[in-house]
């Protein structure tokens, strides 16, 4: 393992810059007052099937899902972006990580769409945004119409923890991945909350399996779409199999070529397999 786990190579995620922003003309943006916190959300299509973007760990729509935001096809869905309250424009609050802190999120991002008058939508969730979909499509299955996750996992084990040790310092991060970072939280507070991010994931490696959310997987009811980047350093590819053996009904497509930020690098194949899976039996 440790001839991938150089800081240089796990880096690899390629998040994008306000430069794409200009591509969506149709694009609107707004905070809406939910749980407490004035969550930032970006919408753009005018499609009757609605479809929630999540974000990874300190992500936000900015920084991770341009191509989406830009290329999923305008005329049959509506896409929703959100940051997670402390993270990216969701600010204030300063992010913390207490113990429930994905289930917290799969509050947030379900009420979030309800209050903008969704009654039924899509997940769309990236790594950490993978988990906190897991637990809002378990938690609320008349909600959610299908659900595509990639780069998630529903436990933290050893590997996962040698993993974060790696990534822990940004100091030893390439300049192109702590730039898109820094840009959104400034370094001194991206530092500080990265930290606090990798003590927060770690804390489930405490609890039996390293459980964050395994219990709820049965409890999934929508058509499932599990991506996996067979290349992916930061995720080993136990955990995409672990869901696939767990939810109901799942499915695994395997990208070769793919690391961690498939949905970024690989944009059009991947824009493309969502919305054949999304399309698929037209029960949208
Ligand atoms: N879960 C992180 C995310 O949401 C990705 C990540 C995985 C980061 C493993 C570090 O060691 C790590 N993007």
């Amino acid at each position: 393992m440790a001839m991938f786990l150089r800081a240089g190579s796990l880096f690899n995620i390629q998040r994008t810059t306000t430069a794409m922003q200009s591509y969506c003309s149709s694009l609107t943006s707004g905070r809406q007052h939910v749980n407490g916190v004035d969550l930032y959300y970006e919408k753009t299509g005018t499609g009757k099937h609605a479809v929630l973007l999540l974000p990874g760990a300190l992500g936000s729509t900015k920084t991770d899902f341009q191509p989406q935001l830009k290329s999923l096809n305008k005329e049959l869905y509506t896409v929703v972006g959100w940051d997670p309250r402390g993270y990216g424009r969701s600010r204030p609050p300063d992010r913390d990580f207490p113990t429930d802190f994905f289930e917290r999120d799969a509050r947030d991002a379900v009420d979030l769409m309800k209050t903008l008058g969704f009654v039924k939508f899509s997940l769309l969730g990236w790594s950490d945004g993978g988990i906190t979909a897991l637990i809002a499509a378990a938690m609320n299955p008349m909600s959610i119409n299908k659900m595509v996750i990639w780069g998630s996992n529903a436990f933290v084990s050893q590997q996962d923890l040698d993993i974060y040790n790696v990534v822990r310092d940004v100091s030893r991060w390439s300049a192109k991945m702590r730039q898109p970072m820094e840009e959104v939280y400034g370094a001194e507070l991206f530092a500080k909350t990265w930290v606090a991010w990798l003590d927060g994931i770690s804390q489930f490696a405490q609890r039996p399996e390293g459980n964050i959310c395994i219990e709820l997987l049965p409890l999934i009811r929508c058509p499932t779409l599990i991506i996996h980047g067979e290349k992916d350093p930061m995720v080993p590819s136990f955990h995409p199999h672990f869901l696939l053996k767990h939810i109901q009904g799942s499915r695994l497509h395997l990208m070769p070529n793919g690391k961690h930020n498939i949905h970024l690098r690989f944009a059009e194949e991947f824009n493309k397999l969502v919305e054949d899976f999304l399309e698929e039996g037209n029960n949208n």
